[in-house]
């Protein structure tokens, strides 16, 4: 392909419902829409997870902004490459934005599928195969509330509950799902809210059989992070700490999780999504797609990904509707009744962006051509 243009808008989209995690409520997804344009004319498109502040992560929509424009964008434009999985190679100078990074590759990704008119997933060298879904539920204003969002979302089909927990909403929500819900599969994400002097706390969440508790401790805490997995029966997550392979290895042969996120924003695209996928396959540990509320383009891309075989645990990957009203995309990803979700069949993601929607959320455009 030869990449003969590149789109980059702001979009704002109110939450259907705001999200509250241990480090912030959001009641709207700002990002970067980029588009790939080819020379034959083809368009890919990417969303950059990165969100207005920086809680999550370090990166934010203006700093995924000016990194494409004064560098990744610049280092691509007009050149001629064989494979999307070639431009990580083409801005190894720029050090860290792996949100704004994976934007620009996934974006090539599609435009690159969709010239050879396959799927994506096939071009990333999966079959096609119904995808897994289970939700994040964040944390709700009491516990009774919790209740009846979990009673919908499994009346949706959803078949496996993932609730946000932090220091004193932890045991108690967890004790209340079990009590209403039985063995229903559960487990809780902490975001880093959580030191190692809480460790005991979190020992006492091995009697609920959760499949995981995800990264409940400081991004950096790998070695903290192996010392509490030794001392607790339920596997260890890691979403924000695994930033790279690298990284990846490190915390597998320290024992510092027995289960791994893949975000392909938090890694810096497909391409080092699928060494972590690879390095975790081969030694027989389990990963599942995370989700950061993106809209129906990025939500595309992390189905299209999960059709890789070592994700074999239920994702953040739920419909449209549950977040966005409507969502940019058409058709819509929708849950079936058995949890699960189709991907999106025809060459690329196999959704288009609508062009009066994105109009209508757009706060700034640029278009770059060589
Ligand atoms: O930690 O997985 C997370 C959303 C924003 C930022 C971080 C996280 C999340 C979620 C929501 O848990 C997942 C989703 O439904 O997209
Ligand atoms: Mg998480």
């Amino acid at each position: 392909m030869r990449i003969a243009a590149v789109g980059l808008s702001v979009l704002r989209m109110p939450l259907v419902r705001a999200f509250e995690t241990s480090f912030g409520r959001m009641a709207a997804r700002e990002f970067v829409l980029v588009s790939v344009e080819d020379a034959s004319g083809a368009v890919g498109w990417g969303e950059c997870v990165a969100d207005a502040d920086p809680f999550y992560s370090a990166e934010t929509t203006t700093t995924a902004w000016h990194v494409l424009e004064k560098y990744l964008v610049p280092a691509v434009l007009g050149r001629s490459v064989p494979a999307a999985s070639d431009l990580p190679a083409m801005w190894t100078r720029v050090r860290g934005h792996h949100m704004a990074k994976a934007a620009l590759e996934m974006a090539a990704w599609d435009v690159d599928a969709r010239l050879r008119g396959q799927p994506l997933c096939e071009r990333l060298g999966a079959a096609a195969r119904p995808i897994a879904s289970g939700v994040s539920i964040g944390i709700e204003g009491s516990i009774p509330e919790l209740l009846d969002r979990i009673a919908l979302e499994l009346a949706a089909g959803y078949r496996r509950i993932k609730i946000k927990i932090k220091p004193g909403w932890d045991r108690a929500p967890v004790a209340a799902i079990r009590d209403r819900f039985g063995d229903v599969p559960l487990m809780v994400d902490a975001n880093a809210a959580y030191t190692p002097a809480d460790a005991a706390g979190l020992t006492g969440l091995d009697e609920f059989g959760l499949m995981m508790i995800e990264q409940p401790l400081d991004y950096g805490d790998l070695l903290r992070h192996a010392r509490l997995q030794a001392g607790l029966r339920t596997p260890i997550c890691l979403d924000e700490s695994i930033t790279s392979p690298d990284v990846a290895a490190d915390a597998l042969e320290l024992g510092a999780c027995r289960i791994i996120n893949i975000k392909p924003g938090r890694l810096g695209g497909f391409v080092a999504s699928m060494a972590v996928h690879d390095l975790c396959r081969a030694a027989g540990v389990p990963v599942w797609h995370g989700g950061m509320l993106e809209s129906g383009i990025g939500r595309a891309h992390n189905l299209h990904l999960s059709a890789l075989p070592g994700f074999t645990l239920p994702g953040d990957v739920a419909a449209s509707r549950r977040y966005f009203v409507p969502d940019l995309i058409e058709p819509p990803i929708d849950v079936a009744p058995d949890g699960t979700i189709q991907i999106p069949p025809g060459p690329g993601l196999g959704v288009e962006p609508v062009p009066e929607r994105v109009a209508a959320c757009r706060m700034h455009a640029v278009r770059y051509h060589a």
